[in-house]
């Protein structure tokens, strides 16, 4: 369903004065406040293909109706969000759930509404109906050369399609690992990884990356062979230069801190991009913000911070991208927010005032740091994030002309109550 502008606007309309009086108040102490709304305009977060239909657990799925049953429909629901928010500009594919049969015809859909095509997902994670070999041990590090072999043969592959979607990065998250203590030769299962990997990396087209995540237990329990950042950058150093680390914020154990990580992976020019998510005890996938805001501020202010160090730009030297569950909202809904939750922390790490906390730091007045840091993190950014909106042609407020448009429900009439869109 494509959201006419024109219902953007009058909804636009409805809310401009309260949305200047606000804007005008926190605009009144924002040094470079052009700069700064540019900076969010640009800023855009890709949407993976997976995350448009209802999320579910080991223990069940409840469908929430009027889900994408095609690749095309999922486009579409991007390109609904994107219409809103003018913040989602690419969406991002998984391999196999979503191969597209004609790469010409599912460009041009993309095209339509203005979005491309971000890093492809490859999937050695599951068993596909017509595999031969089973990934039930492992895939990139089995102790068998040919199940290695199949699974370098299927990355192999999602880069075909996505060089045929114009995309320029694969995106490798290994579900490797073991249950059990004794089960694996760590540093066998290790070197088959980087051997595996290494014959991936050989078929990457000149311009491409390879991102590899990292994630310390599940599906397996006891162990897994790319656990932790110093397991990536260990095999991204090895790789190459066109390999770095992906950082997927639900792939830590409680209270590690993700923004020290952030800060050297991307001083060693070795920080691929994000997975934005939140948790509360382990791989949530809840929506971004939801849980812990204050710890999404502090990654995105060392981001800031280390991008402006290396004269990054913001918006494109780095990849941006959700990665999330929605087991009980509905996926679009749990988008918006999401993109609206990073946006505010990235808004904010803006405003920090990067002069006086570098005094502060090196007089080593911890109060100080801390009050700088809490300024800008207690700025409500909300009007300045909405301004950049209205600049781009989105809604004020994404959220609410999504519900008074009753979007879902013509989903759901279009679609059917029933639908199951392929993914998790
Ligand atoms: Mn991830």
């Amino acid at each position: 369903m494509l959201i006419e502008k024109s219902r953007i606007d009058e909804a636009n309309h409805q809310l401009s004065n309260k949305h200047q009086r606000q804007f005008d108040y926190v605009a009144a102490d924002v040094k470079n406040l052009d700069e700064v709304i540019q900076k969010i305009q640009a800023f855009n977060i890709a949407i993976p293909s997976w995350a448009l239909g209802t999320g579910g657990t080991r223990f069940g799925r409840f469908s929430g109706g009027g889900e994408p049953r095609t690749l095309e429909e999922k486009i579409e629901d991007v390109g609904a969000i994107h219409a809103l928010n003018k913040s989602s500009n690419s969406i991002s594919l998984h391999i196999p759930w979503d191969i597209p049969s004609n790469a010409d015809a599912i460009k041009a859909v993309a095209a339509h509404h203005g979005l491309r095509f971000d890093a492809v997902n490859s999937n050695t994670f599951q068993d596909q109906k017509d595999q031969s070999l089973s990934y039930k041990f492992g895939s990139l590090h089995h102790s068998d050369k040919a199940v290695r072999k199949q699974a370098v043969e299927h990355n192999i592959e999602v880069i075909k399609y996505g060089v045929e979607l114009g995309s320029n990065a694969l995106s490798v998250w290994l579900a490797d690992g073991s249950s059990f203590p004794g089960q694996l030769n760590f540093r066998n299962a290790f070197q088959n990884t980087l051997e595996s990997l290494q014959e991936i990396y050989a078929a990457l087209p000149q311009d491409w990356k390879v991102w590899v995540e990292y994630k310390p237990y599940e599906p397996y329990f006891y162990s897994t062979t790319i656990g932790d950042w110093g397991q990536s950058l260990l095999l991204a150093n090895k790789l190459g230069p066109k390999a770095s680390t992906l950082v997927d914020l639900g792939h830590h154990l409680p209270n590690t801190n993700i923004e020290q990580i952030v800060s050297l992976l991307l001083m060693e020019g070795k920080l691929a991009g994000f997975h934005f998510n939140d948790s509360k005890y382990g791989d949530d996938d809840l929506t971004v913000g939801s849980i812990n805001p204050y710890q999404l501020f502090l990654i995105f202010n060392e981001l800031v911070e280390g991008m402006d160090a290396r004269g990054m730009a913001h918006a494109t030297s780095i990849g941006w991208m959700i990665d999330a569950s929605h087991n009980v909202k509905d996926p679009i809904e749990d988008l918006l927010q999401s993109v609206e939750a990073i946006k505010i922390a990235y808004a904010q790490a803006l405003l920090v005032d990067t002069a006086a906390l570098k005094q502060a730091q090196e007089s080593n007045d911890a109060v100080a740091a801390q009050e700088i840091l809490q300024a800008a993190y207690r700025t409500d950014v909300r009007p300045l994030i909405a301004e950049a909106r209205l600049r781009e042609g989105g809604a004020l407020n994404p959220l609410g002309v999504y519900r008074s448009l009753d979007v879902r429900s013509n989903l759901i009439k279009e679609r059917g109550q029933n639908t199951v869109a392929t993914g998790l």
